[in-house]
């Protein structure tokens, strides 16, 4: 049962948003979305859930009245980073609607509301922030500032919502929704490689402990446009060469201070081959496991950027979350002793843990550890176990 509860869907969503490299272009509020939205619709209704949308666009799928007692809730996201890879956010989704599957086809009848999440924008591909969704409706992120933030084509959120057929108008915390979450368990492919070793005993299921502290900034290079060809080296004030020695300078401050840091994404004006830039902009993520080792990195970065007169903008910060230790614990005891683990990976599981909802975490085993990418890969046996293992966990919570 598992088995087919698993793969039919897994075929169902794999060409949706799939680009010809084989990695995904899935973002919030696109068409593509749509797609993916109407396809978990689908799913929860044939699975004679309850389905509801909140004040962000999340959807929420429920077995049981949600407003009868605080509910045990899993499932994760359905967005991409450009090009991403397939099992980062899905694998969490049709994991969750197989466990209910299996639950149903057992005859198990929960003792409280069981419900499934599809948050919108984890990513935050289109629009910058991370975790979107979920830092709207716990208030970590507030409407004015989803309000402020545009797309590359100058879309702001409420724009993209609408044009999704989504309400914006009340954008923003949302209690109602919060109040329903007893727990919540995120399923979710290993991002690193960590399972697979030795010292994790080569296991195909682990159990979250903590999300690095990780943040996102913005270094703004001004520079002077003028012709690539005519203008003297002498008179060039081209900011290519100052964003070239801060890239630089962020790994050697990230080995320092052991961190990482990459600048992933770039934006340069005019964008011309024959123009030198009048304006580069970047975007740095770095992470550690401690806030200290982060903020090394961003103090030492940010000297060395504004005496290049650079300026550096704090686009998002997310401190140190350590998830629920006494349901870490559990969820290891019911899943034979899974191994406990940290990751350096962002969740809409840490959000809800920052804003006080006891969460925990489920990782299946990633052989290669990579993740972002089209070469993301999980083995379909370990997420069969993967499924069996929320199957278990949902019965042992929702009893
Ligand atoms: O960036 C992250 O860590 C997550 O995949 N959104
Ligand atoms: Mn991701
Ligand atoms: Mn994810
Ligand atoms: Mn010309």
């Amino acid at each position: 049962m598992i088995t087919r509860g698993f793969g039919r869907r897994w075929a169902e969503l794999e060409p949706i948003g799939r680009a010809s490299s084989g990695g995904y272009r899935r973002f919030a509020w696109t068409a593509e979305d749509t797609l993916l939205r109407e396809w978990f619709a689908g799913e929860t209704a044939a699975l004679g859930m309850d389905l509801t949308v909140d004040r962000a666009g999340n959807q929420w799928a429920w077995w049981g009245d949600p407003d009868s007692a605080p509910g045990i809730v899993t499932g994760s996201h359905l967005d991409s980073v450009p090009d991403g890879g397939a099992f980062d956010g899905p694998l969490g989704v049709v994991s969750a609607l197989a466990a209910v599957e299996a639950l149903k086809a057992e005859g198990f009848q929960p003792g409280k509301p069981l419900g499934v999440v599809n948050f919108v924008d984890e990513e935050g591909a289109r629009f910058g922030v991370a975790c979107a969704g979920s830092r709207l409706i716990t208030g970590a992120m507030s409407a004015d500032r989803a309000a402020g933030l545009r797309d590359g084509d100058g879309t702001s959120i409420p724009e993209a919502m609408r044009s999704a057929g989504q309400d914006p108008r009340h954008l923003g915390r949302d209690d109602e929704t919060l109040h329903r979450i007893g727990a919540f368990v995120e399923l979710h492919v290993e991002q690193g490689r960590a399972l697979a070793t030795e010292e994790y005993g080569d296991a195909q299921i682990g159990v979250g402990t903590a999300i690095w502290p990780h943040g996102r900034w913005r270094f703004d290079f001004a520079g002077e446009a003028n012709h690539a060809g005519t203008t003297r080296l002498a008179d060039r004030h081209d900011p290519m060469l100052d964003y070239a020695s801060t890239v630089l300078a962020a790994r050697t401050f990230a080995g320092a201070h052991e961190a990482v840091a990459t600048f992933g994404k770039l934006l340069v004006e005019p964008n011309g081959v024959n123009a030198i830039p009048s304006l580069v902009r970047a975007w740095l993520d770095a992470r550690a496991p401690s806030e200290s080792s982060v903020q090394g990195v961003l103090r030492d970065l940010t000297a060395a950027a504004q005496e290049l007169g650079a300026t550096v903008t704090e686009e998002s910060w997310t401190g140190n979350t350590a998830f629920d230790s006494s349901l870490a614990d559990r969820l290891s005891r019911v899943l034979g002793g899974a191994p406990l683990l940290g990751t350096g990976a962002g969740h809409d599981a840490g959000i809800l843990a920052t804003a006080g909802v006891t969460t925990g975490m489920l990782f299946v085993r990633n052989p290669t550890g990579i993740s972002h990418s089209p070469a993301e890969f999980a083995e379909e046996a370990d997420c069969v176990a993967g499924v069996e293992a929320l199957t278990t966990v949902l019965r042992e919570l929702a009893s």
